[in-house]
């Protein structure tokens, strides 16, 4: 029943909550989707997770999971077919260091690059130039197998396309114009892939009492 699956509190723009529902979808597990405004939290979601950040997952039995990478794991944990956790089994410490730069100054750069306001061009200039030493990076690993977690897209590939996806959004006149050829195809690839675009319907904002919406679809 779908009452009983667990629930996912997350925001469809929110590059976090992207690589959660992502996660939950190729392992094939059902959750309960509500949609939140970050601007107008509901109190049921800060009840269930005071830290106020999506994604949290309520799996109703009395654990709350409160970080989008630990979702991930507990959905990949549960069924992983296309075999997304090969690259953390194979080289775990590696695989978390690349994703704590992800997730801390790549983030932090996209962050002040993305949402700079126009009286600071300089600033601004120098977090993109920051984030492109990084995106040059991931050029060259995907220039030599496609992908950045081994032979085929896993883990860290999923992980992280959804920020790259949001970099690019700041400019994507400039972004486009980068000498990044296997960055850009592994990108456009996954922005036009079923299984991004499978998580990214729209659904309006959870409310006491809506009918339960089960994700994926
Ligand atoms: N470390 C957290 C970060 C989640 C996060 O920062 N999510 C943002 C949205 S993209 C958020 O909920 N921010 C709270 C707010 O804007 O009020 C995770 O990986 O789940």
């Amino acid at each position: 029943m779908l009452s009983n699956a667990p629930i996912l509190w997350s925001f469809r723009r929110c590059p976090f909550a992207m690589r959660a529902r992502l996660a939950i979808a190729v392992s094939g597990q059902i959750v309960q989707l509500r949609e939140i405004l970050l601007r107008d939290k509901p109190a049921a979601f800060l009840a269930t997770s005071a830290k106020g950040t999506v994604p949290v997952l309520d799996l109703l039995d009395g654990t709350v999971i409160e970080e989008s990478r630990d979702i991930m794991m507990w959905a990949l944990g549960a069924n992983d077919p296309d075999g997304w956790l090969d690259t953390w089994q194979k080289q775990p410490d590696k695989a978390k260091t690349f994703l704590d730069k992800v997730d801390g100054p790549f983030k932090h750069d996209l962050d002040r690059y993305k949402y700079a306001s126009r009286y600071e061009v300089s600033a601004a200039r120098q977090h993109r130039e920051n984030g492109a030493q990084f995106l040059i990076e991931l050029d060259q690993s995907l220039g030599a197998t496609g992908a950045l977690s081994g032979c085929g897209l896993g883990f860290l590939d999923f992980a992280i396309l959804p920020f790259i996806r949001q970099f690019r959004i700041a400019d994507p006149e400039w972004f486009d114009a980068q000498p990044w050829p296997y960055l850009h195809h592994w990108l456009q690839e996954f922005l036009g892939s079923a299984a991004f675009l499978g998580v990214m319907l729209k659904y309006p904002p959870w409310q006491e009492g809506a009918k339960a919406i089960r994700f994926p679809a």
